[in-house]
């Protein structure tokens, strides 16, 4: 624990304090320009020690204004000395491009300006409602972040809110956090014995034609990268595939089946090389994984490792007894099956992380609920509810682990079609209640799939199973 990065409960937050324990409380400066300075509240904050919620600091709660910059939505996640930020930005919507990116940045940076330590952006993913937007972001995230530009994936799949772009992104900041940016779209995070790499905007060039060649490109790309940031694919707790045309025949063969042969393939070369192994005790170990449409005919992936020597980190994949594992679907759904686990859970001494793959309306191996939004919203929600469910984790024999809806920090949700978002939307607030989310259009990968959702959940291990544990 450490208080220098909590929020201080005993800063008072009125019309003319902002409350911001980065900065002195009564630097003159400050108090000059707080009538207009608003703090923008988290959605969540999770693991909090202290108790402390901004809703207390500010009165009846009733106090804030609108916000000034985007709709946002934030969760503030501590992990002792760390803290998280998890972002979802969505700009109001109406101006240009780069206005609206200008807009996204600038609400992402007034969060940030308003915790109490400094924060590095280290990874973000940019929901683009046109591919050819994507220079405008480029150019801009140059201009502000500098030498520090944050591991980038640009998607393309337009924001269902109609605006031209939506940004998560991910921060931390906290003693002792190292944060290096070896290559472009290569971060690494270094704190407390463990070391996280980011790679993202792996998109192959052209001439890898076939979807097959550019699975096989990206993934090689990604091995590249991760050889050169020290760690390997045996590291590797989650990948994002997003895939053109993903549903798409070429040469008789779906695109999507291609990419599945390409990622098996893969797999089976790294674990040759020594670079990956795939059975570990008794189950496989395959990363989470979302593998998603977007617009166009290209491929744009991502992962994220962990390496550490820690002997209280556990990597646990996941499966949900509900479903077929996907890498034992059968050869119906793909010749070679999707190599990938329902979620990773990342145990670090007391927390937990839980990565959940993209998760579709899907029961053992078939599509449920066909043709119905609401129910199929409904049937994802409750896979993830009951994946990342204390009961799971005691199936994969972790007592006292486990999450809750409500422990998740940030989801995103995939529709198909425009026309269900509102429907969706409707489901996802009543069941999730309020949380950080983006909410873009894409192509689930079986075409009778109208929604996927993914996200992360912050959790600790119960103090009850721990004591029984010492006590056994
Ligand atoms: C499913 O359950 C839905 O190919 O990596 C979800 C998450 C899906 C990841 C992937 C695919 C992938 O089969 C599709």
């Amino acid at each position: 624990m450490n208080k220098s990065i909590k929020p201080s409960s005993n800063v008072p937050v009125g019309d003319n304090e902002q409350g911001n324990g980065q900065q002195t409380q009564d630097s003159p400066a400050r108090r000059s320009h707080a009538a207009v300075c608003y703090r923008m509240e988290p959605s969540k904050r999770m693991l909090s020690h202290n108790g402390c919620h901004f809703s207390h600091l500010s009165g009846d709660g009733n106090h804030m204004p609108p916000c000034l910059l985007c709709n946002q939505e934030h969760s503030l996640v501590e992990l002792e000395k760390v803290s998280r930020v998890a972002l979802m930005i969505t700009p109001e919507g109406s101006g240009e491009v780069v206005d609206q990116a200008w807009e996204a940045v600038s609400t992402i940076r007034a969060i940030l300006k308003q915790q109490p330590v400094p924060m590095t952006v280290t990874s973000q993913t940019v929901f683009l409602r046109r591919a050819e937007d994507a220079d405008v972001c480029r150019k801009l995230f140059a201009a502000y972040f500098g030498d520090h530009v944050p591991a980038t994936n640009f998607i393309v799949q337009p924001p269902c809110g109609g605006q031209a772009l939506a940004i998560e992104a991910w921060a931390l900041g906290g003693e002792g956090v190292d944060v290096q940016f070896p290559q472009p779209n290569v971060v690494t995070v270094a704190y407390d014995g463990l070391r996280w790499t980011q790679i993202s905007g792996i998109c192959p060039p052209p001439s890898a034609e076939t979807a097959y060649q550019q699975a096989e490109t990206a993934f090689d790309e990604l091995a590249a990268r991760l050889a050169h940031a020290g760690a390997s694919f045996n590291d590797v707790v989650r990948t994002w595939l997003y895939q053109g045309g993903i549903t798409e025949p070429e040469d008789g063969i779906e695109r999507y089946r291609e990419l599945n042969r390409a990622r098996t393939d893969f797999f089976d070369k790294q674990e040759s090389l020594g670079r990956m192994s795939i059975q570990r005790g008794r189950a496989a170990f395959y990363p989470a994984s979302t593998g998603i449409g977007m617009a166009g005919r290209g491929l744009a992936v991502s992962c994220l490792a962990l390496q550490t020597q820690r002997t209280d980190v556990q990597l646990q994949p996941l499966e949900n007894p509900q479903q077929v594992p996907a890498f034992d679907y059968a050869k119906s759904f793909s010749a070679k099956s999707p190599k990938f686990s329902r979620a990773m859970a990342v145990i670090i001494g007391d927390y937990v992380t839980t990565w959940i793959s993209g998760t579709a309306s899907i029961v053992n191996s078939e599509s449920v609920y066909l043709g119905d939004i609401e129910k199929q919203t409904e049937q994802t929600i409750n896979n993830i509810e009951r994946l990342i469910s204390p009961y799971n984790f005691e199936r994969h024999g972790m007592v006292g682990a486990g999450a809750h809806l409500p422990d998740l920090a940030k989801v995103r949700v995939y529709v198909k079609r425009p026309e269900d978002y509102e429907k969706c939307r409707a489901v996802c607030e009543r069941r999730l209640g309020p949380l950080p989310t983006i909410y873009a259009q894409a192509d689930v990968c079986r075409s009778n799939l109208l929604v996927e959702i993914e996200g992360v959940a912050f959790s600790k291990v119960s103090e009850r199973e721990k004591s029984s544990e010492r006590g056994a």
